[in-house]
This record gives C-alpha cells, sequence and structure tokens, in this order.
C-alpha cells in the first residue's frame, strides 16, 4: 500500500513564511478547496491519505514533507531549518509511528525535507538556508545501513529547497528545471526536462505513473505526457505565495 500523509490548512496559514511578502495575500479559503483537489488527486494517484488535524500553533504545517525523510520502513523526524517550524514535527512522528520506525534527528542538525531527494539509492541533499551539513551527516549515518548513498547539492540563495528544481519521476527518471543545477551532478538517471520560464513546475509528485503537477504550466505538462505519465494538474496558487509547492504537502510512503 502507498501511504501519503498530509495536514490540513490552519485559519493562520496566511501568517506562513515567504520571501516576499504576498501580494494580494493569501486566501485561506481558496487554499482549503485547493489543498482538497491536491488530497483528491493523491487518492486519484492510488495513494491512502491521512490528513493529520489542524494546528493553529504552526502556521506552516501543511507543509508536512519538510518533517521526515523516509526510506523503507524507517522514518527520520527532522529538525526543521526555520526555527518557527519546529514544533510541527511531534504530530507528524506520532502518527508516523503506527507504520514506521521513527528516529528522531539530533542539535545542532538542522534539515527539511523539501531538500530531500532519492532517486534509487541516492539521496541527493540540497545544502540549503535550511538544511546544514550536520543534518546532511545525520541523514547519511541513518540511512547508510540501508545502502542509501547521500549526495550533497549545494544550493544557490535563490533556491528554498533542493525540490524546487528537480523531483523524482521514478524508474530512473528525474524531472529537473534548465538553468537551475548542473545536470552533472545526477548519475545514471534519465533527464524530462521543464523549460526555465516554467522552473515552478519542476515540483511535481509521481506515484507509479501518475504525477500531479502545478496547474498553468503547458510545457512542462506535454513534457510528462511524452513521458508517458498520467497527469493530474492542481491549482496552488495560494501554497506558491508561502513558497510551497507540490512534495511540500505530502510525505508518500
Ligand atoms: C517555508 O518557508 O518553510 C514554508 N513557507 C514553505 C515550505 C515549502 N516546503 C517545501 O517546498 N518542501
Amino acid at each position: 500500500m502507498i501511504r501519503a500523509l498530509t495536514r490540513h490548512i490552519p485559519n493562520n496559514f496566511a501568517n506562513a513564511l515567504s520571501a516576499v511578502p504576498p501580494d494580494p495575500p493569501i486566501n485561506v479559503a481558496v487554499a482549503r478547496q485547493q489543498h482538497l483537489q491536491y488530497c483528491m488527486a493523491l487518492a486519484e494517484s492510488g495513494a491512502t491519505v491521512t490528513t493529520l488535524p489542524v494546528d493553529e500553533k504552526c502556521p506552516d504545517s501543511v507543509f508536512v514533507e519538510d518533517t521526515a525523510v523516509v526510506v523503507d520502513r524507517q522514518a527520520l523526524i527532522t529538525r526543521p531549518g526555520a526555527p518557527s517550524r519546529q514544533l510541527e514535527t511531534d504530530a507528524v512522528a506520532t502518527v508516523l509511528d503506527a507504520w514506521l520506525n521513527v528516529i528522531p534527528m539530533t542539535e545542532p542538525a538542522t534539515l527539511d525535507g523539501g531538500d530531500c531527494m532519492l532517486v534509487g539509492r541516492t539521496m541527493y541533499v540540497g545544502r540549503s538556508a535550511r538544511t546544514n551539513a550536520a543534518g546532511i551527516a545525520q541523514l547519511a549515518r541513518t540511512f547508510a545501513p540501508r545502502g542509501v548513498d547521500v549526495v550533497q547539492v549545494e544550493l544557490p540563495s535563490s533556491v528554498l529547497h533542493l525540490k524546487c528544481v528537480v523531483t523524482p519521476l521514478g524508474a530512473g527518471r528525474i524531472l529537473l528545471a534548465e538553468d537551475s543545477v548542473d545536470r552533472a551532478v545526477f548519475r545514471d538517471v534519465e533527464i524530462v526536462w521543464v523549460p526555465a520560464e516554467e522552473t515552478y513546475a519542476a515540483n511535481v509528485v509521481a506515484i507509479g505513473a501518475h504525477v500531479i503537477v502545478a496547474d498553468g504550466f503547458p510545457r512542462t505538462r506535454e513534457a510528462l505526457v511524452k513521458a508517458r505519465m498520467k497527469v493530474h494538474a492542481v491549482p496552488c496558487t495560494e501554497v506558491r505565495k508561502a513558497d510551497g509547492s507540490l512534495t511540500c504537502q505530502s510525505i508518500v510512503f
């Protein structure tokens, strides 16, 4: 069974972190409708969806991806790099503990799940403003016994997370935005390209032959159809205002 863990959007979602204050501001009612469409796309892609209750203390808590990294049946519970987000992990750890072996990350490590991309047994990890060297070292130690090799990818400060520009499509393929990370970083992969002007759409959730992509990016959609994937386009204008996209709204395992 493939599971997807998501989390409801709080009333104070408009206070979520964003590099640039959004104008117009986040519309929470629209954000909730879009989140529902996202959860439905996960279900249509074959995932059994569990949605955690709202946590009004945590405006960014819809972005569950950043709180855990799962390999096989092991879940590393992260220490998110933004201090305001470190309260988010307890509820995620509690629910994951029902299905997985839960391992807590410890200080001084910080790491966001959005920086971690598993392709085969290679875990590419963005070294970002959120993910530090100690976080990458703990990740490598945690998953080395599972045969996972960690490859560090330096990110420019303009890129929040590695998966803002590249995501796995399964079967050894990745979706990579042009003019982002050097393609030579990625070993033994087939690349499906996203044109630079559609970089936001490089963040997709692939489950088997299904792929969930942001609505409104026709060239990326075309590339995914050509790659013989079943495309589910969902609107995500409101999470985008909080620097979020698609992978960040779920943990799929
Ligand atoms: C943040 O800045 O942490 C949130 N507002 C957005 C996190 C998006 N997470 C992700 O792409 N993995």
